[in-house]
């Protein structure tokens, strides 16, 4: 009897616990042996005996269940050990999307413009011949319709090449005074290095009175614009034409490649042409019906302007939604 309490201090797991239970108090177990074999001892020891026996049955049971609490207490938190997860490790890193650099750059163009009170106009991709041409004082058979290719659906229908169709809706919807920008997607007949088919404009234009509106105006307004988006450029007014606007001007930022030193991004110009602009043309503004009114315009490409931000050399690369390009616009 007195090997079990060894036996049981030294059990090293419930099963032997439960095997040591069984083989002293199970039914042919070592305690009932013991009392079936008191029966042969001689009388007046048998009290004494079962004394002894009792004693020991109570002590054993009790270091019995004491050791199997122990190791089952063990046994769970090697359990709980060997399925615990760790949820402080990293998993697999989730794929993020994130704006089109073109988008992102159209924003931030559109919230300069909102900042100064220009209302945001949207429009139809596909227009009609008077809205995209006709009233922007592009007659049948001008020149400058060539120079547009343009994809018609028939005579009339078309997809519009410029967001001033937008412009003129707006003046035909309302009365002076307007500030308008238009953002928004346009389309060409041009497939080259640096033209695709579809790209994106951001058109703006101001109406009020007779004499209200200025060049200076302009100047100003295009000047405070584009040190917003390039940051401390030098910026300047060349002389062009557009059949839309009389005086018109091309407007030019001083190269953020090599700081107007001449490179071979600005051919070595140390300038690079960024917009267009002018004094809104009278014919315009005949074609919508408005009277005694002076206005500005201007017109930008917003790939151009994402292409200097980003410092992308090739515009195809814009449109090719290659994510080594993307993944370092996040
Ligand atoms: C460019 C030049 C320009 C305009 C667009 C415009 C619109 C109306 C009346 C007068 Cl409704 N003008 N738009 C004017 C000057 C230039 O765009 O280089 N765009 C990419």
């Amino acid at each position: 009897m007195k090997t079990w309490y060894e036996a049981i201090e030294s059990a090293q797991n419930v099963e032997r616990i439960e095997e040591i239970r069984i083989a002293i108090f199970g039914k042919k177990g070592e305690l009932a042996e013991a009392f079936a074999a008191m029966k042969n001892a001689p009388d007046d020891q048998k009290a004494s005996i079962a004394k002894e026996l009792n004693e020991h049955k109570n002590a054993l049971g009790v270091l019995l269940s004491e050791r199997k609490a122990v190791l089952q207490l063990q046994e769970l938190e090697a359990a709980m050990k060997a399925e615990a997860i760790d949820v402080t490790l990293y998993g697999p890193t989730p794929l993020r999307g994130a704006l089109h650099p073109v988008m992102e750059t159209m924003d931030r163009i559109v919230d300069y413009f909102v900042s100064m009170n220009f209302s945001v106009q949207t429009g139809p991709m596909v227009e009609d011949d008077f809205h995209n041409f006709e009233a922007l004082n592009l007659p049948k058979h001008h020149p400058a319709r060539d120079m547009q290719d343009t994809f018609y659906f028939n005579d009339q229908m078309l997809l519009r090449t410029h967001t001033s169709p937008v412009q003129i809706r707006t003046m035909l919807q309302s009365k002076p005074p307007i500030r308008m920008i238009a953002p928004g997607s346009v389309f060409r007949r041009d497939y080259d290095i640096t033209h695709t088919p579809m790209f994106h404009q951001v058109e703006g234009l101001l109406v009020d009175k007779e004499g209200a509106v200025s060049f200076a105006n302009l100047k100003f307004i295009l000047e405070d614009f584009l040190k917003y988006m390039f940051g401390d450029v030098n910026v300047r007014f060349r002389p062009s034409f557009f059949p839309f606007t009389e005086p018109s001007a091309e407007v030019d930022i001083s190269c953020i490649f090599c700081g107007g030193e001449g490179c071979r991004v600005c051919s070595k110009t140390g300038w690079l042409e960024v917009l267009g602009c002018g004094i809104v043309d009278p014919n315009v503004f005949e074609a919508v019906g408005y009277k005694d009114v002076s206005g500005y315009a201007f017109g930008l490409g917003v790939e151009r302007f994402a292409m200097l931000i980003h410092r992308v050399g090739d515009l195809r690369s814009l449109f090719e939604g290659d994510l080594r390009l993307l993944e370092q616009m996040r």
